[in-house]
């Protein structure tokens, strides 16, 4: 049996809104993770790019937070297998980065393919290569490389040797689920399923998985407010009579809050008053919007004046009067979707209006056709993201036949979608200051 948590997008070293308490809350994310990796005893633990948000300037608090860490993991003499993300390194440039620094620290191993002539891909020496073995396992890592993600791995693929459980890792999304930079059609990343048994992506900050195959866990925290409902956590896998995953969720534990509300009488801020005590918005990020026809005498200071009442951690408040007011309709995914939903019913059909979204934006962000084809092959064969939500909860999918190994292929794999991380680590909270016994309040 072999067990080991995929993670990505750690982004330390994130001052976020300029909030020291907001750079400490993405370490104490990673701290949680891995405190829940070495509770599991994993086997190892792959960590999908973008450890840290920045790629040049480092900071020796974030260095820090990020050796420390890493070092429990050390500890408990579980390998962290990394590659470099868009906010980790520069593309082909041979310079050595933080990652490469870390690596040379015996913190990670840190895969990535050489290219001399061509593209090499190289067992790890103790400093670089492309893939290691481990017990029972071969890994793969490539790390992140823009507009040639796509081209990159379609010969990456060609060298690869499986050997026992083989794990290809890379930092590149697949396209359809957000419209950003660095995607790749789901077709190329399928093609390496004759070679290898996971794919272990990041880059995207939202969790998906695709045929029990791909898997993206998202971002640890929430980095952007636009995350702030995606599913996202780490992936617990279990690889024994066939493959088992959990997503585990709940390591950002700060909560975000976007209201918005139309200011209709003077009584406004009575009622914001009312409405801000319900939610308890204390040491929240908070974005308010408010739309107002008249100025009834009420200022943006009046606002965040009553905001601040409650302690929020952040308000960011954006204000628009008559000048600018237009009729608020309900967000446009959700209204979009909703009017699929009822095409779809009209139609007697099932309800697959995420789907249909999701083929909407790959249409919208490049057109490729492969990967529209590919994705309805999925969704037809019934192996897909689609099976999945249509279940909802907890569903059961069928492993397709690959033609070999039919013994393992006939396991049926089990998953839950969420299940929010409730360990040790929880109660304990990681103060970083005393770890590196320093305190930087004063
Ligand atoms: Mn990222």
């Amino acid at each position: 049996m072999i067990k080991f948590i995929h993670m990505a997008d750690i982004h330390l070293g994130y001052r976020q809104y300029g909030s020291e308490a907001r750079l400490i809350d993405f370490a104490q994310a990673f701290y949680d993770a891995m405190n829940y990796a070495v509770e599991k005893r994993v086997d190892f633990i792959i960590i999908a790019g973008d450890l840290f948000h920045k790629r040049s300037e480092m900071d020796p608090l974030t260095l820090t937070q990020a050796t420390k860490v890493l070092e429990i993991a050390k500890k408990a003499e579980i390998p962290v297998i990394a590659v470099e993300g868009n906010h980790d390194s520069t593309y082909f440039k041979d310079s050595f980065s933080w990652m490469d620094y870390l690596a040379k620290n015996d913190l990670i191993i840190n895969l990535k393919p050489s290219f001399e002539d061509r593209l090499e891909l190289n067992e790890w020496d103790g400093g670089s290569g492309a893939y290691i073995d481990l017990e029972g396992a071969r890994i793969y890592g490539m790390k992140y490389y823009g507009s040639l993600t796509g081209k990159i791995m379609e010969d990456y693929r060609k060298k690869i040797k499986k050997k026992g459980f083989t794990v290809f890792t890379a930092h590149a999304g697949v396209e359809g689920y957000l419209n950003i930079y660095g995607c790749i059609p789901s077709s190329i990343i399928h093609n390496f399923r004759d070679k290898v048994d996971y794919v272990a992506l990041g880059h995207i900050h939202k969790s998906y998985v695709e045929g029990d195959f791909v898997f993206n866990p998202g971002s640890l925290e929430i980095c952007d407010i636009t995350e702030k409902d995606f599913d996202k956590g780490v992936f617990y896998v279990q690889y024994g009579e066939g493959l088992k995953y959990e997503l585990i969720g709940g390591f950002s534990r700060r909560m975000f809050l976007s209201l918005s509300y139309k200011i209709k009488d003077e009584r406004f801020l009575n009622h914001l008053d009312k409405d801000l005590k319900a939610k308890n918005i204390e040491n929240s990020v908070v974005h308010i919007h408010i739309q107002s026809k008249k100025q009834f005498g009420i200022k943006a200071e009046d606002v965040e004046r009553v905001v601040n009442e409650f302690k929020p951690l952040i308000v960011r408040l954006k204000y628009e009067t008559e000048d600018f007011y237009r009729p608020t309709v309900p967000g446009k995914e959700s209204l979009e979707k909703e009017v699929i939903e009822q095409l779809l019913k009209s139609f007697n059909y099932e309800n697959f209006a995420d789907e249909v979204l999701r083929l909407k934006n790959i249409f919208s962000s490049s057109f490729n056709l492969n990967s529209v084809d590919e994705f309805i092959e999925s969704i037809l064969k019934g192996g897909s993201t689609a099976e999945m939500k249509l279940d909802g909860e907890v569903s059961e999918v069928q492993k397709q036949d690959t033609g070999k190994d039919d013994t393992v292929d006939e396991e049926e794999s089990n998953h839950v979608l969420t299940d929010d991380f409730k360990g040790q680590a929880d109660e304990d909270e990681w103060d970083w200051r005393k770890a590196i016994g320093h305190d930087t309040r004063s």
